[in-house]
C-alpha cells in the first residue's frame, strides 16, 4: 500500500505516487503548488474557479483525444474515462499474474533443462507485465493494495482463459502459441492507447509476448515432429485451447450484450481500444490458420474456411454460454486460481513489510544526510 513518508503529513496520494519520476512532486517542494494549497488558504480560491477550470480541462481532454495524442496522469480527464482505464488495466494486470499459474504448474515437470529455463523466464516475464500494469493503474490514483483486494474478493475480473486447466506438457505450447498469440493481437494496438502510461507499458510487454508466442509454436513444432503420442498430445492441446483463445477477445460487437454491457464503442471513441473485439478475433484467425497448417495440427472447427469474397476465414460460433459461465466463476479452475493467489499474497506479506521497512530506513538516512549537509553549509 502507498503510505506517506514519515513526517510528511500532506503527501498526496493518487496520480503517480513514486512511480513515474518526472511527474512526482516531493511533499515539501515549494513549487509543488496544490500540495501546499491547504496551508495557504488557496483551497477556497481554487474552489471558486473549479467549475471553469474543469470545463477547460475537459475541453483540453477532448482536443488531445481528437488530435490522437496521449493523455498523461496530470491531465484532466472525465471520471468515466479514468474508471474505464482502471477497470481494463487492472483486469489486464490481474490476468498477467493469474496467468502465471497454469504454466507455473509445469516448471518442475518440464522435459529438459532448456525447456525449464525457457518456462521459468516466461512465467517471470508475466510477473513483470503485472508490475508494469499495476504501476500504470496506480497513475490513475488507485492503490495496488486496493486493486489486489478487488481481485481477491472477485470484484474485478481476470481473463477467462486462465480458468482452463493445463493437463499435459503440450498445453504449455498451446498457451504460448494461441493464448500469447491472441494477447499480442489484442495488445499491439494498445501500444497506441490514448492513456500514455498504459500505452508505454504495452511496448515492452508486446516484445516479450512475441518471444512467448514463438516459444509456444516451437514447442508444438517439436512435438509434431516427434512420436505419434507426442503428435496426439499437441493436437489434443490445440483442440482444448482453440475456442477459449477465440473467446478471450471478449463478447461480440453486436447483439444484446454489446448494447447493454459492452464498452467497445465508448472505449474506441476515447482511443483506448483501437479495434473492436470481433475485428481483432478475425485478424487472429487469419494469422493463425496458416501457422496451424505449417505445424500440421488441425483447428477444431468444421466451419473454418477461406471466404474469397470477404478476404478472410469464416469460422464457427463460439460457445458464449460457456464464456459467461467461466467469467462468472464456474470454470474448471476459478476457485483454485483465486485460492492459490490469496495464499501466495498472504505468504508474501513479510516481503512487502521488509521492503517498506527498508524504504523507510533509506528515506530516514537520506533526510539525515540532507540535514547534515544543510548544517555544514
Ligand atoms: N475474460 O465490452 P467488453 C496474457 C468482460 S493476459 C474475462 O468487450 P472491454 C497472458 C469485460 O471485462 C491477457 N472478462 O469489455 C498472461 C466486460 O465486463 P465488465 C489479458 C472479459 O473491456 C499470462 C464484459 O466482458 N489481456 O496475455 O471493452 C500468460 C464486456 O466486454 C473478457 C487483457 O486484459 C475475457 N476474455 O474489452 C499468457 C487485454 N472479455 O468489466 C498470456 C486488455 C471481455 O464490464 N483488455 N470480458 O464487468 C482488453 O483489451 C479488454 O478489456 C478486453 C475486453 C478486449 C479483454
Amino acid at each position: 500500500m502507498l503510505t506517506p513518508p514519515e513526517g510528511a503529513s500532506r503527501w498526496r496520494r493518487g496520480h503517480t505516487g513514486h512511480m513515474y519520476g518526472n511527474d512526482f512532486a516531493e511533499p515539501d517542494d515549494p513549487g509543488a503548488g496544490p500540495l501546499n494549497a491547504a496551508d495557504g488558504g488557496a483551497v477556497e480560491a481554487a474552489a471558486a474557479h473549479v467549475d471553469t477550470k474543469s470545463q477547460q480541462g475537459l475541453e483540453t481532454f477532448d482536443a488531445i483525444i481528437a488530435a490522437d495524442q496521449r493523455i498523461e496522469p496530470r491531465d484532466a480527464m472525465p471520471e468515466e474515462y479514468r474508471q474505464t482505464l482502471i477497470r481494463q488495466i487492472a483486469q489486464h494486470a490481474h490476468s498477467e499474474i493469474i496467468g502465471m499459474q497454469p504454466e507455473g504448474n509445469w516448471i518442475t515437470r518440464a522435459p529438459s533443462l532448456r525447456r525449464k529455463a525457457i518456462l521459468i523466464a516466461k512465467v517471470q516475464d508475466e510477473a513483470g507485465h503485472g508490475l508494469y500494469l499495476y504501476s500504470a493503474a496506480e497513475t490513475l490514483g488507485i492503490d495496488r493494495e486496493e486493486l489486489l483486494d478487488r481481485l481477491h474478493t472477485g470484484k474485478q475480473k481476470y481473463s477467462s482463459i486462465f480458468n482452463y486447466p493445463t493437463l499435459t506438457w503440450a498445453d504449455c505450447g498451446a498457451i504460448g502459441w494461441l493464448v500469447d498469440g491472441a494477447a499480442i493481437m489484442n495488445q499491439v494496438p494498445l501500444c497506441r492507447c490514448s492513456y500514455g502510461p498504459y500505452a508505454r507499458a504495452m511496448i515492452r510487454t508486446c516484445k516479450e509476448e512475441s518471444f512467448h508466442q514463438r516459444q509456444g509454436f516451437e514447442l508444438l513444432w517439436e512435438l509434431m515432429r516427434g512420436t505419434p503420442e507426442q503428435q496426439a498430445m499437441a493436437q489434443d492441446a490445440t483442440n482444448r485451447w482453440w475456442w477459449p483463445a477465440l473467446a478471450m477477445f471478449g463478447p461480440r460487437d453486436t447483439g444484446e450484450h454489446a448494447v447493454t454491457g459492452g464498452h467497445t464503442e465508448q472505449s474506441m471513441a476515447w482511443g483506448i481500444k483501437r479495434f473492436s473485439n470481433d475485428d481483432l478475433r478475425q485478424k487472429f484467425v487469419d494469422m493463425t490458420v496458416p501457422q496451424a497448417q505449417r505445424l500440421g495440427v488441425t483447428l477444431p472447427d468444421p466451419d473454418l474456411k477461406w471466404n474469397a469474397e470477404r478476404g478472410h476465414y469464416d469460422f464457427g460460433e463460439i460457445d458464449w454460454d460457456e464464456f459467461w459461465r467461466v467469467i462468472k466463476g464456474d470454470g474448471a479452475c476459478n476457485a483454485a486460481r483465486i485460492e492459490r493467489r490469496v495464499t501466495s499474497h498472504q505468504q508474501g506479506a513479510w516481503v512487502r513489510e521488509a521492503a517498506a521497512a527498508y524504504a523507510a530506513k533509506q528515506r530516514q538516512r537520506a533526510s539525515a544526510g540532507a540535514a547534515g549537509e544543510g548544517s555544514a553549509a
